[in-house]
C-alpha cells in the first residue's frame, strides 16, 4: 500500500494515476490538505492529511496498512522565499514526519530534491553528482536539509529512503504552484490560449527541465531499482534537457510562427534561477538504475501544445 502526500500536486495528481494504473487503484491512498473535485479524489482511496499533523499521518499509515511513502507535500521555490518561515515549517515538519511515520512502519520513502538544492557556487555546467551545496534560498536550505536528513534515516535507522534532484518538471495535467521554473509551463498555456507569453525568467537564463511522463518514469524506476545497485541516495541529479527562455519560445515557433514573446522579468524569480546551475550531470543515476528520458524540447512541445489545446480549446487536433 502506497501512501502519497501532495497527490493533488503537479508531480502528485500524475504519480497517483500511473501508480494506481501499474499496482491497483486500492493500493495507493492520495492525501492532500484539501478535497477538490479532481479525478484523484473519486479514482481511488482519498483521506484529506496536514502533513505538520504527525499523529494523523501515522493513523492513516496504520489504518492503510501502509508500506510505501511518496511525500510530495512542500512550498516551491518562489513561495518559499515570500514565506521563509512557514516554508521551513511546512517543508521541513511534513519531512521529518513521514520519516518518522516511515520508520514506525518500515515503509520504503521517497521524497523529490531539486536544482534548487544547489547554490551559486556550485559548478554551473555538468554540475556533478557530489559537489559543493550553499544554496541561497530557502527552498534549497530545505532540500539540502532533506537530502542529508533521508542520508540519516538510512545510514542510522536502515530505512530505505530514495531520493531524485528535479529540475523544472513541465506538464499539463495540474499546473504547478510558486516555482521560478513555472515560466516554461505558463508559456504552453498562454501559447494556446493567447498565442503570445510574457516571460518573468530573462532570456540568457538556462536551466534544467524535464517532461513529466520521463519524471514519473525516473521515480517508479529508482524505487524499484536494486537497492544493492545504490552508491547515491536521496538525491540524484536526473535531467533531460537544458534551455533558456529564447529556446522554448524558438520550439513553440515551429508548431506556431505566430507565437510572439516579450520580457518583464521578477527580480526575485530571476535571482532564484541565476543562483541555480545551468545544466546538471546525471551520470550517476544513468549508472546506478538506468535513468533515461525519452523527451528533448521540440517532442515535449508538441505533445504539450497537442494535449493543451484538447484541454483548453476542446478542438481536437489531428
Ligand atoms: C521550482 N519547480 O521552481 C520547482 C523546482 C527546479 C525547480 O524545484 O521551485
Amino acid at each position: 500500500k502506497i501512501l502519497i502526500t501532495g497527490a493533488l500536486g503537479q508531480i502528485g495528481s500524475e504519480l497517483t494515476e500511473k501508480t494506481r494504473n501499474i499496482y491497483g487503484a486500492e493500493n495507493v491512498i492520495a492525501t492532500d490538505i484539501r478535497k477538490t473535485d479532481s479525478p484523484i479524489v473519486t479514482s481511488g482511496p482519498f483521506e484529506t492529511l496536514d502533513v505538520t499533523d504527525a499523529q494523523a499521518m501515522a493513523d492513516l499509515a496504520k489504518k492503510y496498512n501502509v508500506d510505501t511513502i511518496i511525500h510530495l507535500a512542500a512550498l516551491l521555490s518562489a513561495t518559499a522565499e515570500a514565506k521563509p518561515l512557514l516554508a521551513w515549517n511546512l517543508n521541513m515538519g511534513g519531512l521529518v514526519n513521514a520519516l518518522e511515520v516511515a520508520r514506525e512502519n518500515q515503509c520504503q520513502f521517497f521524497t523529490p530534491s531539486s536544482i534548487g538544492a544547489f547554490g551559486p557556487s556550485t559548478p554551473k555546467n555538468q554540475t556533478p553528482q557530489d559537489t559543493i551545496q550553499r544554496p541561497t534560498t530557502m527552498y534549497g536550505v530545505n532540500k539540502v536539509s532533506g537530502e542529508l536528513l533521508c542520508d540519516y534515516y538510512f545510514q542510522k535507522f536502515g530505512l530505505d529512503t530514495r531520493g531524485l534532484r528535479f529540475p523544472g518538471l513541465i506538464s499539463y495535467v495540474a499546473p504547478p504552484g510558486g516555482g521560478t521554473t513555472d515560466y516554461a509551463v505558463e508559456i504552453y498555456y498562454d501559447a494556446v490560449q493567447k498565442g503570445r507569453y510574457t516571460s518573468f525568467i530573462d532570456a540568457g537564463t538556462y536551466m534544467d527541465m524535464m517532461y513529466m511522463p520521463d519524471a514519473l518514469n525516473a521515480i517508479v524506476d529508482l524505487m524499484e531499482a536494486d537497492p544493492a545497485k545504490l552508491i547515491h541516495r536521496n538525491s540524484f541529479n536526473v535531467s533531460a534537457m537544458s534551455f533558456e527562455p529564447e529556446q522554448i519560445a524558438a520550439s513553440i515557433k515551429k508548431v506556431m510562427p505566430t507565437f510572439t514573446m516579450d520580457y518583464d522579468v521578477d527580480p526575485i524569480r530571476q535571482g532564484i534561477a541565476e543562483s541555480w546551475p545551468n545544466a546538471i550531470d546525471s551520470s550517476a543515476a544513468i549508472a546506478e538504475w538506468g535513468f533515461k528520458a525519452q523527451y528533448d524540447l521540440d517532442s515535449m512541445t508538441q505533445d504539450m501544445l497537442t494535449k493543451l489545446n484538447d484541454k483548453l480549446n476542446n478542438k481536437v487536433t489531428n
